[in-house]
């Protein structure tokens, strides 16, 4: 199709047994959470976004839909659209219309999933150019010379940068601070801090889906990389820190076992646990101030009437 062009970067990130091995070597032991995503963690992932404690998708949903109209009326007509992790572009489809990009930069770490996305929206709609960048966005942000020159704004839904500790998610808005340029826009989702009973809930839901999703981990490092961790000797656990302001999620040794992975052993106590994610909430001034330090200024946000998601719109300056 002559609507789409392809481009492989080349991600070349840390191997699952690298991390693993780095990870397993800590005092605190930890697995970065961008390695929960295989195929099967993609699916439970897909999953839990459908469980109803866990709020952010629907809510996210319905805000995208009621403010497509204003969003656009905002940031006008034409801009390059760029689309880290967009997956299966499901989100960015309720503001294609209003938006009317000069053309959409899709960006994920799988390349198949990639081309299968870009596929369906240049069918779905002909009128826009599609450049669908393979990358690992975390590292770098290219966008194809073939992309029109033309002011650009960046989607970053899902409150993906929740995964980063504040730190990275500085650097990260800096990034695309460096990306959009200076007439450039960013229009990102961030969940809100808020009652520990719904935030604990969201994480630990009644139908199982979010340890399935954190005990796969397990199932991974066993498929993968030969390891005789068996998953029953492990439990999920998910709490709101308070004090760090982020849902930490854990896989906890339920006895005494050892890890051996590549000619390296690893003792767990029982109740020691692995550190496989954290999931930042923002309050909304602290959010407005965090991207302020990366260079961009708010030009409004919205949440929904109980407060439990944020949608902001911020231009560079
Ligand atoms: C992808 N990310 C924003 C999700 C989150 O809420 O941090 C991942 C997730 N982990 C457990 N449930 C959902």
């Amino acid at each position: 199709m002559e609507n789409i062009t392809y481009h492989n970067y080349q991600p070349t990130t840390l191997s699952f047994r690298d991390a693993v091995i780095n990870g397993l070597s800590r005092d605190s032991k930890s697995i970065p959470p961008k390695f929960f995503y295989d195929e099967r963690g993609s699916k439970l992932f897909a999953k839990i976004c459908e469980q109803p404690e866990y709020y952010p998708p629907l809510v996210e949903r319905k805000l995208l839909e009621r403010l497509a109209g204003k969003i656009a009326s905002l940031t006008g007509t034409g801009r390059v659209l760029i689309e880290p992790g967009a997956g299966n572009a499901a989100k960015v489809r309720l503001l294609l219309d209003a938006l009317q990009p000069a053309a959409f930069v899709p960006m994920d770490i799988s390349f198949d999933y990639l081309k299968s996305t870009a596929r369906e929206l240049a069918g779905e709609y002909p009128w826009l150019p599609v450049h669908a960048a393979c990358v690992d966005y975390t590292h770098s942000l290219p966008i194809p010379q073939q992309a029109p020159e033309g002011p650009r704004l960046l989607f970053f839904p899902g409150s993906s940068l929740g995964n980063f500790d504040p730190g990275e998610a500085g650097d990260f808005l800096s990034l695309v601070r460096n990306t959009v340029g200076d007439n450039g826009m960013l229009l990102i989702g961030v969940d809100t801090k808020k009652s520990e009973l719904l935030l604990n809930a969201a994480y630990n839901d009644a139908a199982g889906m979010t340890a399935a999703f954190n005990l796969n981990l397990l199932h991974r490092m066993r498929k993968e990389l030969d390891m005789d961790c068996n998953p029953e000797n492990f439990e999920h656990r998910a709490f709101y820190n308070s004090e760090a302001g982020r849902i930490e999620m854990h896989l906890v040794s339920k006895h005494k076992q050892e890890l051996r992975v590549n000619g390296h052993s690893f003792n767990l106590e029982a109740g020691e646990s692995l550190h496989t994610e954290n999931s930042y909430k923002y309050a909304p001034e602290e959010f407005i101030s965090l991207a302020s330090n990366s260079g961009f200024k708010e030009v409004s946000h919205w949440m929904d009437s109980d407060g439990l998601f944020a949608i902001y719109l911020f231009e560079a300056f």
